[in-house]
């Protein structure tokens, strides 16, 4: 069965000012789209029709083939994307908080990880909190790359690549990040993916 464009889970302009309706309109509609139609003309040719999608990214990663490695990964991170923002959250809870506390120190200092991490990242690419054999991390990854492809368990991702930002934030990366931190994470949706 062919891959499809999942529909957001809010309206377009729901996360505003943070992120954009026109932001949302292009990069779901267009750019995650482009993602999809590529992936679904690439399977056929990589022997991997009919895999399911976390399978067609390890399989795309270990053969090295570009055009899997960057179609399924950008499919496959913004599935992830898209789930885990919701505007002004709230703040870690329960178990993900005590795994921030234990392996971070703080929130405070996950975030200040993260923001050096997303802002080091050169280029495209995107930011990760990973669960890392028992251990919570922070890691980036260039252009579609992914924790899946790195035997790592994702449980947020930020989109680094400037069609996510430029026409909120211009080029204050910096400035979108934090503000994602602070506003646009669904930690209810982060905290889930522990389980
Ligand atoms: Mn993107």
């Amino acid at each position: 069965m062919a891959f499809e464009l999942p529909p957001l889970p809010y309206a377009h302009d729901a996360l505003e000012p943070y992120m954009g309706r026109e932001t949302l309109e292009l990069h779901h509609g267009k750019h995650h789209n482009t993602y999809v139609v590529n992936l679904n003309n690439l399977v056929d040719g990589a022997g991997l029709a009919g895999k399911g999608l976390d399978e067609v990214v390890v399989e795309g990663f270990k053969a090295g083939n570009a055009g899997i490695i960057n179609n399924a990964g950008q499919h496959w991170n913004h599935n992830l994307f898209w789930r885990i923002m919701k505007k002004d959250a709230g703040g870690p809870q329960g178990e993900l908080k005590r795994r921030i506390d234990q392996d971070f120190g703080s929130l405070e200092q996950m975030k200040e990880t993260f923001k050096a991490a997303a802002t080091g990242q050169f280029g495209s690419g995107w930011a990760w909190l990973v669960v890392d054999g028992d251990k919570l991390d922070v890691m980036k990854t260039p252009n579609g790359e992914n924790p899946l492809m790195h035997g790592k368990k994702a449980l947020m991702g930020i989109d680094v690549w400037e069609h996510a930002y430029y026409l909120d934030y211009r080029n204050r990366r910096p400035d979108y990040v934090q503000a994602w931190l602070d506003h646009l994470v669904n930690w209810d949706e982060v905290e889930a993916g522990l389980s």
